[in-house]
């Protein structure tokens, strides 16, 4: 029998424009981050194993929100309380996108750069990257603001479907090889939110990360 996901009832929580507008940093997080279209929220709703947890979006960029969900509290944990929340998942605002004023992109600087800089109860950052198109530059720089508070870091390589076995695995490997190059200890899947490929993996890493019950805290 497939073990339950202990992502099963993850609900919207609310979004902020701002970091003056984040819940209080008593519970863990893990955030989703990554260029726009990289499919950071279809990723989220394939975890979660709900369809339209995060909107998948067609117009690319165009929200600069940071949306939180909650994971709830495994019901032997929970007890009297059903609507406990065990952690937060966070989308994060994409980057990347072209045509976008120098003032929107200041603010991403300031909003996903101070989250992931210093957002005390972040435990993890997913990067999401197009297998196509990893590591640009800006890529490169979230993984510089993990590094430099020695954050957990995961790659997801998204859109898996859209190569064929040899051209996914070569680029996959390229990947690795780019980051051991830079010294990163950044761990790299391969991942589909329309075949599923490597979804158990990529949810057992998040899972690790929370602390949630029944996975091991080193996954990944
Ligand atoms: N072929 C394929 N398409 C995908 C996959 N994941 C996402 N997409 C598509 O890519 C587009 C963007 O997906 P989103 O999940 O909205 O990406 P996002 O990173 O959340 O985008 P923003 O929130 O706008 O930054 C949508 O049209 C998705 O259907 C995948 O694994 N394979
Ligand atoms: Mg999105």
């Amino acid at each position: 029998m497939q073990a339950p996901n202990p992502f099963a009832g993850t609900r919207f929580l609310l979004s902020a424009a701002q970091l003056t507008q984040l819940p209080a940093d008593t519970l863990p997080e893990v955030a989703f981050v990554g260029r726009s279209n990289a499919g950071k929220s279809s990723a989220l709703n394939l975890i979660c194993a709900h369809k339209q947890l995060a909107r998948v979006s067609k117009t690319p960029g165009r929200t600069q929100l940071i949306n939180l969900f909650g994971v709830p509290l495994e019901r032997a944990a929970a007890g009297d309380t059903p609507d406990a929340i065990a952690g937060r998942l966070v989308d994060l605002p994409g980057y990347g996108f072209a045509d976008v004023p120098q003032a929107v992109r200041r603010n991403w600087g300031l909003l996903v750069g101070g989250y992931v800089e210093k957002r005390a109860n972040l435990r993890g950052l997913i990067v999401l990257m197009d297998i196509r198109h990893p590591l640009t530059d800006l890529d490169w720089q979230m993984l510089r603001w993990s590094g430099a508070r020695n954050l957990p870091c995961h790659v997801l390589l998204t859109k898996d479907d859209k190569l064929g076995h040899g051209a996914a695995q070569a680029a996959l490997l390229g990947v690795r090889a780019q980051l051991r190059e830079a010294g990163s200890a950044v761990t790299v899947q391969r991942f589909s939110a329309h075949t599923r490929a490597g979804a158990d993996h990529a949810r057992a890493v998040v899972a690790g990360w929370l602390g949630l019950a029944g996975v091991p805290a080193s996954a990944g």
